[in-house]
């Protein structure tokens, strides 16, 4: 049962519609149920200065403090504190324009500022400010991109910023689709790989299938998949994909590349070496959220094959979607060649902040993430008490902090055992003050060290010499 979550409110009992609130008017009143039909219910005008006011309030205190070393990257509280602070509970009235602008505030005030120059946490940061008017404008008008008809212009740069990407990758054509995240890309081509491998799966099912196995196996099963990565999540790795292309043309087999991370360095003639062979792979996923900063979520699976692989493994038919007897060229409704029904047009922001900078301009973006890395490398080698994991090949710095009370100590047990509690120790005073975001991680056997990963423009020299101030400052006691 729905309710009135203003029941005491005036309503204006003639008129047809109250111009001011667009109340519903009772004179010729055609009700159901006991509710007015007449006229929209919906207070424009109240929600029209909410989001003027709103959109105030996220320009002033999110966007123009994005670039503020001045403001703190977080405001840290404890979940239970942070729930008394944030007055959660939904309520069976509405609440006033002012309480509700006030909730946004504190929404804004205790939320990450993953756009500030000195978060360096997860392999995206930073403000585009392109993308985000394209988030604006996509948020506002809501469209779901399955069929040509609710979305005419977000299946068109669809289509136009994959061809783009497919380009980078060095293939003539393919296909792809934009889609929540690198997880379900790769699982997208974990699919299609075994589709293709065994083409009446949907009829069959799993059972009749042989025992299937990714990579190869001795013991009879039945390999059809390599997962070769550019770019790991922790070290920045790239896998040599020319090599792993010999064996899995030698052996008939798929050959995904994740490059979600490290697919945007195909943007830089510089860098794009990384992933010298990526066009012989069958697919690739590749999301220019990250290093592209293209706003979460931006995540797009290429398929090399043009055979309308992705429309024959997932197409579902739904036929109150994708009817065959349209108006209009029914192969723009890409929807029935995706997992999702509804879907995000996240192409769209990539689009916006490419028609903005242009390729160079993205190139550029790549190549200076890369020379601030490769600043941080060399100064931390120069660093007392800092210790390079290993030499990066991207834009993830590794390194530990050893803290004077250890640097005369052997490195034997005692030493890791002691040296594995101290990123966890400094992480947890860079929140409390709000001066600097990084992760940290054991991995392989290592004990924890920190992650630094670059990415946003807006970062500068100064903030890398910074980051090595605060891990120094907030650490030389321990
Ligand atoms: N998709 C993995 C991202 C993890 C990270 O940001 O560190």
């Amino acid at each position: 049962m729905s309710r009135d979550p203003n029941p005491d409110r005036e309503r204006p009992l003639d008129g047809d519609i109250n111009p001011q609130e667009m109340v519903p008017s009772r004179k010729n009143a055609v009700l159901v149920d006991g509710v007015v039909l007449n006229g929209p219910t919906i207070d424009v005008k109240a929600g029209e200065k909410f989001v003027e006011e709103a959109c105030r309030l996220i320009m002033e205190e999110v966007v123009l403090k994005a670039t503020d070393i001045n403001e703190k990257v977080c405001e840290w509280q404890p979940p239970e504190q942070l729930k008394q602070l944030l007055d959660l509970e939904l309520r069976d009235t509405g609440e006033p324009h002012n309480r509700l602008l006030e909730l946004c505030q504190d929404v804004i005030r205790y939320s990450v500022k993953t756009n500030h120059p000195r978060f360096f946490n997860q392999l995206y940061a930073g403000l585009d400010y392109y993308s985000l008017v394209a988030r604006f404008m996509t948020e506002a008008l809501n469209p779901s991109v399955y069929t040509y008809e609710v979305s005419p212009v977000f299946l068109l740069v669809e289509e136009a910023v994959l061809k783009k990407m497919i380009e980078f990758i060095g293939w003539k054509e393919g296909d792809g689709i934009f889609n929540p995240g690198g997880s379900v890309s790769n699982m997208y081509a974990m699919n299609l790989a075994r589709y293709k491998y065994c083409p009446d799966i949907k009829e069959k099912g799993l059972s009749g299938l042989p025992r299937l196995i990714l990579f190869t196996s001795a013991e009879g099963a039945a390999p059809f998949l390599v997962c070769a990565t550019s770019g790991t999540t922790v070290l920045g790795a790239f896998d040599p994909l020319n090599e792993i292309a010999d064996i899995c043309e030698r052996h008939g087999l798929w050959l995904h590349v994740d490059a979600s991370w490290g697919g945007s360095a195909l943007m830089s003639r510089k860098h794009r070496k990384l992933l010298h062979g990526i066009h012989r792979a069958d697919s690739v996923a590749w999301n220019p959220h990250k290093m592209l900063m293209a706003g979460i979520q931006c995540c797009a699976f290429l398929v090399k094959d043009k055979s309308d692989l992705l429309k024959k493994c997932y197409s579902a038919k739904a036929s109150y979607l994708f009817q065959q007897d349209k108006f209009y060229d029914v192969s723009y409704d890409t929807g029935d060649k995706s997992i999702q029904c509804s879907r995000r047009p996240d192409a769209f922001k990539f689009w916006m902040t490419w028609k903005a900078l242009g390729t160079l301009g993205l190139e550029e973006r790549v190549n200076r993430a890369l020379a601030l890395s490769r600043y941080l490398v060399e100064e931390i080698k120069k660093r007392e008490g800092f210790k390079l994991l290993l030499e990066p090949e991207y834009a993830n710095i590794c390194f530990w902090y050893i803290p004077p009370s250890l640097r005369e100590m052997e490195e034997g047990p005692e030493f890791w055992a002691k040296l594995h509690l101290v990123a966890p120790a400094i992480k947890e005073r860079m929140m409390k003050k709000g001066s600097l975001m990084l992760g940290y991680q054991p991995h392989r056997g290592k004990v924890n060290f920190f992650r630094q990963v670059v990415i946003s423009p807006q970062v500068s020299r100064e903030d890398m010499d910074f980051l090595l101030d605060e891990i120094d400052l907030l650490g030389r006691d321990m």
